[in-house]
């Protein structure tokens, strides 16, 4: 089945140099690398950013570039296995540590990439998306789906941080990826009225059963009512069983973004879990507390505020390295996207 297939030293050097002229390229050569066997080639390395490395460097870019000079001032993740000039974390997730400082604001624009905040220090932070003003507290997450207008503002005092995780590099990719700018939007819900609308799991306002359905009914998902459910659900969930929720759309039950999934995890104190093996890449942000990730059998020790990256079909085993405590880490995957080009795959 799996025999040696020709390589380019077989051929003719002058037929091969005949064929790059017109453009043009033997496939048995190059067959097995783009179509291995078994399990696809992961140019992803399992590697781990620490904050307390990467803060430093953004607040000295508080310091060097003016708001101005940046538009959105961020210290981009880049997985050196992907070749770090390209700013990506995985082959289709990118990831940014984005800065704002007290009265600063960063420009009204929408783009093709879809993108997501996932707030990590201070308060007063806040973006408007769609005319609706979101605070941004530690943990919260906060969308920005492909086409909706969106800028940044901070009303309080000291650094605010947020991480930035976007489709870009598969946006790119395809050649698709363009913003357009415009004036500050009017703000429509100051009081982010869609929160009070879905605050209950599986309450969901009337009209929303009969009519057709928006397609980002929800922008602001906080990290406090994730939490709770992550503890409540902690004690009810078998050993050995991931306690791990899912940031869906509440109209439809389905992912909340076209190609990236978010979804939030606890370890129990002590734990120690093997995640299931799946098709997509991930990158895992860790919101509270310490441990270590096993992604590949690279061991990566993490703690709060720490980013890893997680190649496709990668087995990855996470430990609490605390007894008391629990700790807890939010996932943003590729996974929407597998499924819709139809290859999502669960392994074991
Ligand atoms: C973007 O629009 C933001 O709106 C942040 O804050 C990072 C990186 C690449 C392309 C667009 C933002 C981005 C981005």
């Amino acid at each position: 089945m799996s025999s040696e297939l020709g390589s380019v030293a077989d051929l003719p050097a002058e037929y091969y140099q005949g064929l790059v002229s017109r453009n043009t390229l033997p496939l048995w050569p190059s067959l097995r690398a783009v179509l291995p066997y078994g399990k696809p080639n992961r140019r992803t390395r399992p590697i781990l950013w620490r904050y307390a490395d990467v803060r430093p460097d953004l607040i000295r870019a508080g310091e060097l570039t003016p708001i101005e000079k940046a538009e959105r001032r961020v210290i981009v993740l880049c997985n050196p296995g992907l070749g770090i000039e390209n700013m990506q974390v995985t082959p289709t997730i990118y990831i940014g540590l984005q800065l704002i400082l007290p009265g600063e604001t960063a420009p009204n624009h929408r783009h093709t990439p879809s993108a997501v905040r996932f707030a990590i220090e201070g308060s007063g932070g806040f973006t408007v998306v769609r005319g609706e003003k979101l605070p941004m507290e530690k943990g919260d997450l906060i969308l920005t789906p492909p086409g909706l207008w969106h800028e940044h503002g901070h009303e309080g005092t000291g650094p605010v941080i947020w991480l930035d995780a976007l489709d870009l590099p598969l946006v790119y990719g395809i050649d698709a990826s363009y913003a357009i700018e415009a004036k500050p939007q009017q703000v429509t819900d100051p009081g982010n009225a869609s929160a009070a609308r879905f605050a209950q799991g599986g309450v969901i306002p009337y009209g929303s059963l009969a009519r057709q359905r928006a397609d980002y009914p929800l922008l602001r998902f906080p990290w406090r009512g994730v939490r709770r459910v992550l503890a409540d659900m902690a004690g009810t969930t078998p050993p050995h069983e991931a306690v791990h929720v899912a940031y869906v759309n509440p109209e439809t039950g389905r992912e909340c973004l076209p190609t990236l999934g978010f979804s939030a995890l606890m370890l129990r104190p002590g734990e120690d879990l093997a995640l299931r093996r799946r098709s997509a890449s991930a990158v895992l942000h860790v919101v509270e507390g310490g441990g270590t990730a096993v992604v590949d059998g690279v061991s990566l020790p993490f703690g709060e505020s720490d980013t890893l990256a997680a190649p496709t079909h990668a087995q990855i085993r996470l430990a609490n390295a605390s007894a008391k405590s629990p700790a807890f880490l939010f996932m943003v995957d590729d996974a929407p996207l597998h499924r819709k080009l139809g290859f999502y795959e669960v392994f074991d």
